[in-house]
């Protein structure tokens, strides 16, 4: 592999960097100022457990960070660390308790103003995400979530009332974190309560159908409220490599990525790709689509953004199918690369491949609003003062981003770069604290004990460098 030395280059003036979050994973107050339950109120242990039909005082998922009451102070923090652009979710049971309500929630509403209040005080750009795998539970267990076609107009009206409420101020948004994972995660991602097994093609791709026309729908609703907001959609990002280079294994590959990147060919074309059609027809699936639906579908997105954790290898060899860890979408461990302590591949090479196959496919600007490294800490003191030692989420941030400088260097057009989990926050797939991402470190356990005090690691000087030379610093 050749690499253009490109050590001191800086990247592009206004280039938006910062750190994504999740309200269901670090707000906490789950059930305060209005708030309904989501279906993650309700998902204790994360992706990897059936869910209980309530939170009980024994089985409630932990809690997030409380960032509902210190949302000042962790905003300060990221803005001492430089941000430019701070990606959170607005949780849609907080603003509509149950979903299905006509009048939204005051309190909730109020909260989002106090975030945004902050981050304007900063300067630092707000990117908001509508619905990040926490649709309300009612939602999920009245209407069996995105499989009833009804839950469009559910949306809309959510979206809408967060255009109206916050569109002067938050310029930049995203529809459906990670859309592509209702495939393997109908619960999490699609609000589906029927279990995976028993649910049948027709309603899991008539579900992905409503979510593409909503995502549409509401596209144009912003754009309608106010012309200059950027609508993008978010999506898995996941190069996947053939195992061998035998014809049938690269096949295999080009299948895969279709499933992946069906979901942004909608979103940036504003049509069903043939491939996508074929393997309805193969299937044995009838979609229910109106002509208002094909009309809606037009409205695409002024960027596509995506999270990047992991790439993986496709096999067409039935013994060496094995499904490795990863996010969500597993698949053939890569005999070259080392994984974290969650078995999640590192392969920074695989984002300057991912920003490139990106920017190739649909010449849209792109926004990297995920990537990270999930580690377990150990807090110490150093000259009295409580810190991490976290050089290995240093390298993994550095070699990212240098990856990130090839591609620009490339002719990528990507507007920024936010790193999931600035600050330690409840993992989604697994429900622990101890899978840390942050440059802030939160005293939380895995049990719920800790003080939730925050306390700086050393990588929190390093991004904070990173941002002040506009990457220049990066080795
Ligand atoms: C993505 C989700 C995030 C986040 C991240 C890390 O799939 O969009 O919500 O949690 O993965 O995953 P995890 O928390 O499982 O380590």
């Amino acid at each position: 592999m050749s690499t253009t030395d490109l050590t001191g280059t800086t990247f592009p003036e206004g280039f938006l960097w910062g750190g994504a979050l999740a309200a269901n994973q670090y707000e906490g107050a789950y059930d305060v100022d209005g708030k309904g339950l989501s279906i993650q109120d309700v998902m204790p242990k994360g992706i990897v457990a059936p869910p209980t039909e309530e939170p009980t005082p024994d089985n409630l998922k932990l809690e997030g960070i409380d960032f509902y009451h210190r949302y000042a102070e962790d905003i300060a923090l990221f803005a001492e660390m430089g941000f430019k652009v701070f990606r959170f979710s607005i949780g849609w049971s907080r603003i509509f308790p149950k979903g299905d309500e006509t009048e939204p929630n005051e309190a909730g509403l109020a909260f989002y103003d106090r975030v945004i209040d902050e981050c304007e005080k900063h300067g630092i750009e707000p990117l908001v995400t509508l619905s990040h795998y926490e649709t309300p539970l009612h939602l999920a267990k009245t209407y069996d979530g995105w499989v009833d076609r009804r839950l469009i107009g559910f949306y809309e009206n959510f979206a809408r009332t967060c255009f109206e409420r916050y569109g002067k101020r938050v310029k930049y948004w995203l529809t459906f974190n990670e859309i592509n994972s209702v495939l393997h995660a109908p619960l999490m991602s699609g609000g589906i309560w029927t279990p995976l097994q028993q649910l049948s093609k027709q309603d899991l791709y008539q579900a992905i159908h409503h979510e593409l026309v909503a995502s549409a729908s509401v596209t144009r609703i912003a754009h309608e409220i106010n012309p200059d907001l950027k609508v993008g959609c978010m999506v898995i990002a996941m190069p996947i490599y053939p195992l061998t280079p035998n014809p049938a294994d690269v096949l295999k590959v080009m299948q895969a990525d279709h499933d992946n990147l069906a979901f942004s060919d909608v979103h940036v074309r504003g049509t069903y790709p043939g491939y996508f059609l074929r393997k309805l027809r193969e299937l044995g699936v009838e979609l229910d689509i109106t002509d208002e639906d094909r009309n809606t579908l037009k409205n695409t997105v002024d960027f596509v953004s995506f999270s990047y954790y992991v790439s993986i290898c496709e096999t067409s060899d039935p013994t060496k199918q094995t499904k490795g860890e990863g996010n969500i979408i597993g698949g053939v461990p890569n005999p070259h690369l080392e994984a974290s302590e969650w078995g999640w591949q590192i392969d920074p090479v695989g984002l300057r491949i991912i920003l490139n196959q990106f920017w190739d496919r649909w010449q849209k600007p792109l926004f990297i609003v995920e990537n990270g490294l999930g580690a377990k800490d150990e807090l110490v003191e150093v000259d009295g003062v409580k810190t991490v030692i976290d050089d290995y989420r240093i390298q993994y941030l550095n070699d990212h981003l240098v990856q990130v400088r090839e591609a620009i260097a490339d002719g990528v057009e990507l507007w920024g770069y936010t790193w999931w989990g600035p600050i330690d926050v409840v993992s989604a797939s697994t429900a622990q604290l101890s899978k840390r991402y942050g440059f802030i470190y939160v005293d939380r356990n895995d049990d719920g004990t800790g003080t939730l005090e925050r306390h700086k690691k050393k990588s929190f000087d390093f991004y904070q460098q990173v941002i002040a030379t506009n990457g220049a610093s990066l080795r």
